[in-house]
């Protein structure tokens, strides 16, 4: 018996490269050992790759109609590894980490997450491309608003406002819009489980951010000491919203194919 063909080989074998691949960007930069942000980057960084491993070769397992949605957790996975091996190495050398790469990454995996509501709904249902657009609009308002924000581009408390209207359109969509009737009226139980998880990362994990936003920008503090705990915090909420997202998509699909079989 085969454990897996040709194709999860290869992007099984292409992860553990990137895994291995040196990545020091200032190679005069070690990360010390009380250097407790600069390891939660490290642990995370390894935790993606093996997630990316995980969700690539584990399509092999689930049937047609959800390998979809497993590849692109893996994307997720995989995207957000590149960062934080650039991110660390930014953060070892200087103690610091530009906003600027959690923005380019979440530009990327963020409208992956969100296609991964649309797709397992695809996968039980006829449901319409407006959903799928109307969550990428969302995205993008919620992301552009924090960016401008962030930036300098517009007022700080500005972006913050245009950016929580994207995230609360997002919510409105999953829970009350077309997406959330649907998944409640025609979703069998394991789908209509994983949803309502889904849901609940984007509603509790997802707060994570705008609150640190809202600490590193509007509340009155020590930004250098703000820059510090934001990065763990910001570190954990990816696990949570990136690696058990990704771990809740392959439960259902693991079982609505066993279920077949
Ligand atoms: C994997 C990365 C994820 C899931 C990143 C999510 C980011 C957000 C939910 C950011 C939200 C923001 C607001 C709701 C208000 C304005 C500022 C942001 C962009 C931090």
């Amino acid at each position: 018996m085969k454990l897996f063909k040709g194709k999860a080989m290869k992007a099984a074998l292409m992860t553990a490269a990137l895994a291995v691949t040196p990545t020091v960007a200032f190679a005069d930069a070690n990360l010390a050992s009380d250097d407790y942000v600069g390891i939660s980057f490290w642990l995370i960084s390894m935790a993606l790759v093996a997630s990316t491993a995980f969700f690539f070769i584990e399509t092999q397992r689930v049937e047609g109609k959800w390998k979809t949605s497993l590849t692109v957790s893996g994307l997720v996975t995989l995207v957000a590894a590149v960062h934080y091996f650039y991110m660390r190495d930014v953060w070892v050398a200087t103690g610091d980490t530009p906003t600027v790469y959690r923005y380019i990454d979440w530009l990327i995996t963020v409208p992956l997450l969100m296609i991964e509501f649309y797709l397992i709904l695809r996968a039980i249902a006829n449901v319409s491309s407006g959903i799928f657009w109307r969550l990428t609009i969302g995205t993008l308002i919620m992301l552009i608003g924090g960016y401008a924000g962030e930036v300098g581009y517009m007022n700080v408390w500005l972006g913050f406002v245009i950016g929580m209207a994207g995230w609360f359109y997002i919510l409105y969509e999953i829970f009350a819009g077309e997406a959330g009737k649907l998944s409640a009226e025609q979703a069998p139980d394991s789908v209509k489980s994983a949803f309502a998880t889904m849901r609940w990362i984007v509603t509790i994990g997802w707060a994570i951010y705008p609150l640190g936003y809202f600490y590193g920008y509007l509340a009155t503090g020590d930004p250098a000491s703000a820059a510090a705990s934001l990065n763990v915090i910001y570190n954990l909420a990816d696990v949570l919203n990136k690696i058990a997202f990704g771990v809740i998509i392959w439960n259902v699909a693991v079982t609505e194919t066993e279920a077949k079989a």
